[in-house]
């Protein structure tokens, strides 16, 4: 292939990938590394879009010799299905929260303890410092490599269909989805509610048809799901940031050359930083559109769910589960828990 023919190929290809062309050529060459991606939000998600140019820039980058292929909105299965994939080596590249990823791991789902973040700067300060760091090696472990840079899922707020959550009382036997995770579990629990964990692939349905009350997620997520279609009220409780981990099969990783892995590296985690800044923008907005959709928010009082949490033992118990050295990483940007 000449150099000219090269450029043709991959604009065609990148026009293909961003969905642009109604007609799919056939291609020269395949690519010498194809990778799937699966996630479980939306193709309309900032994450996906962000992905979708991502994989644009490094089939280009690399002269066409790695292409991903996305599957958004759990069109390979749930997260547990996708999990299992991407342990096979079935699925190369898979986003997940390091919440659910603790079902194999713990220390992973460190960032998940409620009410440990107050706000965005730190966050990132945490899993984009020595924090990540850390969760990052213990995924290692697992044969599964996370890029530096983890997605927003944002800070996560509890939607009803039956009745605001004000108080912690509100809580009480509540029936609530949670993501598969022990983490998420425990922490509903521990506030009185009665959690019931379900991939969010079936978020929709089991709202729809009342198998649970509410579930807690992100107003960018709630908006983009349309989940305001089955859910009534939103209770801004700000309970748990959550975030995707970038993983990538070991084994497939270990195939590619070093160079790359850097493009792949340098593409996706300006993708997801990129995606951090189109959350927080998206945020007022995603408001606007709840409310206009009919859905009635209200505030609350974090000190009093955090008093909950700490008089049930919930702070004690995770810091024995993840240990001394984890603890205190997690207390250094959140300052002290329990
Ligand atoms: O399952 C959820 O609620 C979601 C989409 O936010 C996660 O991936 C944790």
């Amino acid at each position: 292939m000449t150099s000219i023919t090269r450029r043709h190929f991959v604009q065609g290809t990148a026009a293909l990938a961003l969905g642009g062309l109604a007609a799919t050529p056939k291609r020269a060459h395949a690519a010498e590394f194809t990778f799937k991606y699966g996630n479980d939000i939306p193709a309309t998600h900032p994450m996906t879009v962000r992905m979708k140019e991502a994989a644009a820039k490094i089939l280009e980058e690399s002269g066409g010799r790695v292409e991903i292929k996305l599957f958004p909105n759990n069109q390979l299965g749930g997260d547990t299905d996708m999990l299992s994939q991407l342990r096979s080596g079935a699925l190369e590249m898979f986003t997940l929260s390091g919440n659910i990823l603790s079902t194999l791991t713990k220390p992973t789902s460190l960032y998940g303890v409620g009410y440990a973040f107050e706000d965005y700067k730190q966050v990132w300060d945490a899993v984009d410092g020595e924090m990540g760091k850390y969760m990052r090696g213990v995924i290692s472990k697992l044969g599964i490599h996370a890029l530096d840079k983890m997605f927003d899922n944002g800070f996560r707020q509890i939607t009803t269909g039956t009745k605001p959550i004000q108080t912690p009382e509100d809580l009480k036997g509540f029936k609530i989805r949670v993501p598969v995770s022990p983490q998420w579990t425990s922490l509903f629990k521990s506030l009185g509610a009665s959690p019931t964990s379900i991939n969010f692939s079936e978020v929709y349905s089991a709202l729809q048809t009342k198998i649970v009350d509410g579930q807690e997620n992100a107003i960018q997520l709630i908006e983009i799901a349309k989940l305001y279609e089955v859910q009534k009220y939103v209770s801004v409780t700000n309970h748990m940031w959550d975030g995707f981990f970038f993983l990538i099969n070991g084994r497939a990783w270990a195939k590619l050359p070093p160079a790359l892995q850097d493009i792949v590296a340098k593409n996706v985690n300006a993708a997801a930083v990129k995606e951090r800044e189109d959350l927080a923008k998206l945020n007022t907005v995603s408001e606007e559109k709840l409310k206009k959709a009919g859905m009635i928010f209200n505030k609350t009082d974090s000190a009093k769910f955090r008093a909950v949490l700490a008089a049930s033992g919930y702070y004690k118990e995770w810091k024995n589960t993840y240990g001394a050295e984890a603890w205190a990483l997690l207390e250094k940007y959140a300052g002290p828990l329990g």
